[in-house]
C-alpha cells in the first residue's frame, strides 16, 4: 500500500484518471490510497486568495507559502513522507525515479502552478520533479503522470510479466508485438513468432529490442547493461545498417 497526498488547487481535474480503469482498480483494492487535498481551504484570508504580488515586482502573482504549509501540517506522519513539488526546474522523472517512489509508503505531491511559488517552498519539501523539458501551465497533470507511473509498479497492481520486458527495463525499448491475424492488408508477422521455436523466439525479441532502441534512442543504449551475446546482437544490426 502507498499512501498519494496531493495538494493542489483544481482536485477535480483527478476525477477521471482515477476512477478509471487501473488506477479505479488499485484503489478499490487498497494497493494505493490518493487523498486530494485544496490547499484554498488553507487561505487565511476572507477572499480565500491564495496569491499575492511579488516582491521586487515583475509580472503575475505567486502562490504564498502560507496555505500549503497549513494543509501539509495536518497530513498525518508527514516527517515519514517524500514530499514534492512538481516543477520544470526540477529533477527529470523517469523510470527509475518511478521504481524508486514505488518503493516508499507515502508520497505528498505539491501541484506547482504556472505563477511559481514563494520560494520558501523549499523548507517543506525534499524534492523538485519536473515531468520534460517543456512548460505547462501547472503541476496537477505531471502530479497525475508520477501517480499512474508509479502505481503500476506497486505490487500486485499490474502483472510482474508485463513489467519484465517493458520498455526501458535495462535501459532498452520493447520489442515489437504482434496479434491475429497472421496476415494483416499483406502485411505479415514475422514468421520466426509463428515457428513455435522457443528459443528464436526470445533471440529474436531481445535482438528486436536492442535495434528498437539503437534506432529510436540510442542514447539509452549506453546505459544498457548489454551481455556478451547482447552486444554481438548490437554489432550484427550495425553492419546490417551499412550494407
Ligand atoms: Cl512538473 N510543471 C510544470 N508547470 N511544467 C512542467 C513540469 C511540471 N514538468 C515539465 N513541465
Amino acid at each position: 500500500m502507498i499512501r498519494f497526498d496531493i495538494l493542489t488547487l483544481f482536485p477535480e481535474m483527478f476525477t477521471g484518471i482515477l476512477s478509471s480503469s487501473i488506477l479505479k482498480r488499485a484503489i478499490e483494492k487498497k494497493q494505493i490510497e490518493v487523498n486530494l487535498i485544496d490547499f484554498r481551504e488553507f487561505s487565511t484570508n476572507k477572499h480565500h486568495t491564495v496569491d499575492d504580488y511579488a516582491y521586487g515586482g515583475g509580472a503575475g502573482m505567486l502562490i504564498s507559502v502560507e496555505p500549503i504549509h497549513l494543509a501539509l501540517k495536518t497530513i498525518p506522519n508527514l516527517d515519514n513522507a517524500h514530499v514534492i513539488l512538481t516543477s520544470p526546474i526540477g529533477k527529470t522523472f523517469n523510470q527509475e525515479t518511478a521504481k524508486a517512489y514505488s518503493e516508499k509508503e507515502h508520497i505528498v505531491i505539491i501541484c506547482g502552478h504556472y505563477e511559481g511559488i514563494d520560494d520558501r517552498i523549499h523548507h517543506y519539501i525534499d524534492e523538485e520533479v519536473s515531468i520534460g523539458d517543456y512548460v505547462l501551465t501547472g503541476g496537477e497533470t505531471p502530479a497525475m503522470i508520477i501517480v499512474d507511473a508509479v502505481s503500476r509498479l506497486v505490487d500486485g497492481v499490474i502483472s510482474s510479466d508485463s513489467i519484465k520486458d517493458e520498455t526501458f527495463n535495462n535501459n532498452l525499448l520493447e520489442y515489437p508485438q504482434y496479434t491475429r491475424p497472421a496476415i494483416y492488408d499483406g502485411h505479415a508477422v514475422p514468421d520466426v513468432l509463428i515457428s513455435g521455436h522457443h528459443a528464436k523466439i526470445e533471440e529474436f525479441k531481445k535482438y528486436e529490442s536492442i535495434k528498437r532502441t539503437y534506432k529510436y534512442r540510442p542514447d539509452l543504449l549506453e546505459k544498457a547493461n548489454l551481455s556478451k551475446e547482447e552486444l554481438k546482437m548490437l554489432e550484427a544490426i550495425k553492419n546490417e545498417e551499412n550494407n
